[in-house]
């Protein structure tokens, strides 16, 4: 099983309005901003407004929701970006590359011949 969910996370401040974001898109579950760190053009993440680490402890009807706001967000930057593809991508745990530790889904616009930055 995930480990508990802590509330002194950055997505966890995002959401209180304790710390700025880059806001794309937000409903009654989820919330959508740009990420911070881009790994390419137009990254972004979405996530549940509900506390859930990763996807070891997320509800079925909490991941329902984000990965609906997941491919809103896929087919909005693939148009706005006029990407000719785009990366899904989502970690849980340090062992598989986690850092914040507040469901998150990365959403990246690519294009034929590049690679994503490390
Ligand atoms: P992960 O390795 O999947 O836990 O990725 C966490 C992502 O969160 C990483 O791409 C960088 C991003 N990030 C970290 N801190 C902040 C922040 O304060 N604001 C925003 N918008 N993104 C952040």
């Amino acid at each position: 099983m995930s480990q508990p969910y802590d509330d002194n996370n950055v997505f966890a401040k995002i959401l209180r309005g304790e710390i700025p974001s880059h806001k794309l898109y937000e409903d009654a579950d989820t919330f959508a901003f740009m990420d911070v760190m881009p790994q390419g053009k137009g990254h972004c993440l979405a996530i549940t407004k509900t506390p859930f680490r990763n996807i070891l402890d997320v509800a079925p009807d909490s991941l329902a929701a984000v990965i609906a706001t997941t491919q809103k967000l896929a087919r909005a930057v693939k148009t706005a970006f006029d990407a000719d593809g785009v990366t899904v991508m989502q970690y849980n745990e340090p062992a598989a590359g986690q850092t914040v530790f507040h469901l998150h889904f990365h959403i990246i616009p690519r294009f034929d011949g590049v690679a994503l930055k490390p």
